[in-house]
């Protein structure tokens, strides 16, 4: 007889309910649960890869730890050896408390990728984990993702993480700008694995979908209009929307009328920009760019957003600020189909810090934000000597050779490391430089809830799961192993025995009383629709009243948080913060006073290459066999022209090279691509020696980022540049056997 279990996925932000037919502990399905709350029965093929990563062979049960051939050096020719968790945690915990207490407190450090996030073990253990360790050398994944938006949010509207949510059920005019939900299901917006319907439900109900993208990308078919922008420019565009809202007397500031500031200031900004300019630049022609902006401002509701394809690029600090100027402009934040705010049951906004240049790195001097420093300096940490160098390092639920910039120099830098431990479930790309690898338990053996992204909620609702799978030989969950990682490094830190005794002390209750369920209950009893520990107060809720409802709870549609909601000192939003307007001489060298086309002109680097995702995939789940079969996505999208002018055929193989490095890889050429850019997937690139992932490798493809380039910073976000990286493409052979990859329409397979 099988059983059927609801969950949440947690491969990505969408959190689409799965239902999951198994019969003792083999899985017979994966499914959309129908009856879940938020996406009603909609999930993507990703889900299905799950089952995969349940049965892995390669994922790791026990920890690893490296067996070095020559004593001074880490090299591919090393051993590894199956040991003990616990002999594993007293190992990492005693070698990076050596390094601290030899060298110092930021001579060790920690590194979180995007898995973090979305596992709840280790979303609670980042901050204990990072305060125990105490060293200002953190780095997270969002420097090469997100942290733009953050800094946005932080400068405007005060608080790092009050997230601007896609009013999508109810906005009359969408304009998107660098995000593909077609194949990503909606970035920084929850909307459960359907955004291209709710694209289709803006047009039936007659509004209208723009994307600006220097490529026609997926979500293409689902918009009223598709305008090629060249890479980098979109503050420009963004500059000229503003400029037309102004100068036509249709800016209004709607409910938010009296509390924003600087008002004045950003229509005598706008107006310094020449719209002709600003067309030539973009290349989006200035009637159109005049008639989004009126269409823009005109329409009942309407929302500008963007998402990766502006926040991993030139000037993304910049796109973003404007991007939410628009939306104030015309009356959209915090306003129903503009951009809203969710209202989780748990509440994690005051768990989170939101601070900016407190203090800077040793090398470059970059700012923190928000306690971390960004990726694209973690490299020259470890590699450049003197006092505060970083020698030991804490990875966790990254793959940052693959995802960083320049993978060649991410490597270079994990060699050199004295020490190095990483929390993954694989031996892959960059855990293969690791001195110990501490494997947590499977996705299906751990318990679930969203402890961070119902911050993108597009409305209000919650969902816990308990964890499907669980036996004797499970491995340690990652909430268990950071506990256990914190207290040892605290008390083989300790030098006073007085203070080790206390520690010990702690730690020994902490790992008996303190759960992660125990934090959700008192989380939720205090949020929002909690009623406390009042026992007499009916109908708040409790995680017990969740275990009750295995689809979730719905709490509402989103509805209106500002003023009182905004976290800047004055309650106003800040329209015009001099973090930006500091910044503005930059986007004008580049753009109006020349330098875009003097480096162009110097370059032997003449196309750019920008990212996009494959489907059915994500990173780490290319250890799915059902994800990965078949033809290898790594191909490059070329427009016709600049194939004819470099004699490339529809079968030729081609090299890619930058500053950096080089690719070899198959061409598309297409008019899907704007002339001037190419096109490949990230994260690819499973070729690279001494791994464990026999279904990554027999399947590797190429990776973007051994292009990429860590010299490569957004100037004021200091996030990594990751589209739009100056290139050269050449023939080099022709391949008979290649025939084109297309990708599954599977999401419609998968959705009902
Ligand atoms: N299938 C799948 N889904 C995923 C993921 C995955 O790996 N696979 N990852 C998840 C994660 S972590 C994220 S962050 C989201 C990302 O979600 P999205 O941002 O929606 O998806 P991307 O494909 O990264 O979209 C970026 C778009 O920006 C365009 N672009 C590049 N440069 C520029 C530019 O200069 N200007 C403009 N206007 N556009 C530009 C690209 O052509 C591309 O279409 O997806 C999530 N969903
Ligand atoms: N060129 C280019 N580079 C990019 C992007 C791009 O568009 N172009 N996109 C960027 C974006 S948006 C993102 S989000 C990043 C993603 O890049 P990463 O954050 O590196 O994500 P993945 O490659 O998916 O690697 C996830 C890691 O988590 C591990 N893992 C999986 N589950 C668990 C778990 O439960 N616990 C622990 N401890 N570990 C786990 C996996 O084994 C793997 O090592 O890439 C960025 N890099
Ligand atoms: S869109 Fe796909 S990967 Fe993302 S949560 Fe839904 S089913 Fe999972
Ligand atoms: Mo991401």
């Amino acid at each position: 007889m099988t059983q059927l279990h609801y969950r949440t996925c947690h491969l990505c932000e969408t959190m689409c309910g799965l239902e999951i037919e198994h019969d003792g502990d083999r899985i017979v399905a994966i499914r959309g649960d129908k009856k879940d709350v938020l996406s009603r029965g909609n999930i993507c093929p990703k889900a299905t890869g799950l089952q995969d990563i349940h049965t892995c062979p390669d994922r790791l049960k026990k920890p690893l730890k490296r067996v070095r051939k020559n004593p001074s050096v880490k090299s591919h020719d090393d051993d590894w050896v199956e040991i003990e968790f616990e002999e594993a945690l007293d190992y990492a915990a005693s070698e990076l408390a050596a390094i601290q207490n030899q060298h110092g407190m930021n001579s060790i450090g920690s590194y979180w990728g995007r898995s973090t996030a979305h596992n709840w073990g280790c979303t609670l253990s980042v901050f204990p984990m990072q305060r125990i360790m105490g060293s200002r050398n953190i780095y997270t994944g969002s420097t090469v993702d997100q942290m733009p938006h953050n800094f946005a949010w932080h400068h405007m509207l005060g608080h790092q993480f009050l997230c601007t949510v896609p009013d999508i059920n109810r906005t009359d005019y969408y304009l998107m700008l660098g995000t593909n939900p077609k194949i990503s299901n909606g970035a920084q917006m929850s909307t459960g694995a359907n955004a291209w319907k709710k694209l289709n439900a803006i047009r039936t109900r007659g509004g209208k979908c723009v994307l600006i993208d220097p490529r026609r990308n997926e979500s293409a078919k689902y918009v009223d209009e598709h305008h090629f922008i060249r890479p980098h420019s979109d503050a420009m565009f963004l500059m000229g929307i503003i400029q037309v809202i102004f100068h036509r007397g249709l800016a209004r500031p709607g409910r938010m009328a009296g509390h924003i500031n600087g008002w004045q200031k950003i229509e005598a900004i706008a107006n310094e920009f020449d719209l002709d300019r600003i067309a030539e630049v973009t290349d989006i022609p200035r009637a159109d760019i005049e008639r989004i902006a009126e269409e823009f401002a005109t329409a009942n509701s309407a929302i500008c957003y963007g998402r990766t394809g502006v926040s991993m690029v030139q000037f993304a600090g910049l796109t973003q600020w404007l991007m939410y100027v628009v939306n104030i402009i015309t009356g959209n934040m915090d306003e129903k189909g503009g951009l809203m705010f969710p209202r989780p049951a748990l509440d994690s906004l005051d768990l989170t810090q939101s601070s900016w240049g407190r203090y800077h790195s040793r090398v470059s001097h970059r700012p923190e934000f928000s306690g971390e420093f960004p990726m694209a300096i973690l490299a020259e940490e470890i590699l450049t000597p003197g006092e505060g160098q970083l020698r030991g390092l804490m990875g966790t639920a990254g793959n940052m050779v693959l995802s960083m910039a320049d993978s060649n120099q991410s490597e270079r830098a994990l060699q050199a490391l004295d020490f190095y431990v990483a929390v993954d479930p694989y031996l892959n790309e960059t855990t293969r430089f690791a001195d110990v690898i501490i494997p947590p338990c499977g996705p299906l053996e751990k318990s679930h809830y969203d402890m961070f992204y119902h911050l993108y909620d597009t409305l209000n609702w919650t969902k816990y799961a308990p964890p499907l799978f669980i036996t004797d030989h499970s491995p340690w969950t990652d909430f268990e192993i950071f506990t256990e990682l914190a207290g040892r490094f605290a008390y083989k830190r300790a030098q006073h025995p007085l203070k080790k005794r206390v520690i010990y002390g702690v730690h020994w209750i902490i790992r008996r009383l303190l759960k992660p369920e125990l934090f959700l209950d008192l989380g939720l009893r205090f949020g929002p629709y909690g009623s406390g520990l009042n026992p007499f107060k009916k109908g708040g809720l409790t995680l017990k009243k969740l275990k009750q409802q295995p689809h979730g709870i719905f709490l509402g549609d989103l509805d209106y948080n500002f003023p009182e909601g905004l976290r800047t000192a004055d309650k106003k939003i800040q329209l015009a913060p001099s973090a930006f307007i500091n910044d503005l001489p930059r986007l004008k060298a580049w753009f109006i006073e020349g330098d875009m086309e003097r480096e162009q002109a110097a370059s032997s680097f003449d196309l750019k290459i920008i990212s996009r995702l494959t489907n059915r995939t994500l990173g780490w789940m290319h250890h799915s066999q059902r994800l990965v079969k078949g033809k290898n996505p790594c191909e490059l999208m070329i427009n016709p022209r600049d194939a004819a002018a470099r004699g490339i055929q529809p079968d030729t193989i081609v090299a890619v090279t930058s500053r950096t490095g080089q690719v070899r890889l198959p061409v598309v050429i297409t008019e899907d691509i704007k002339e001037g850019v190419v096109c490949m997937p990230n994260l690819w690139g499973h070729g690279r020696k001494n791994t464990r992932q026999q279904v990554a490798n027999s399947n590797p493809g190429v990776s973007m980022n051994d292009l990429t380039d860590v010299t490569g910073v957004d100037g004021l976000t200091n996030n990594a540049i990751v589209n739009g990286v100056p290139v050269r493409v050449e023939a080099v052979a022709t391949s008979a056997l290649h025939e084109e990859y297309h990708e599954d329409e599977t999401v419609e397979e998968y959705s009902v």
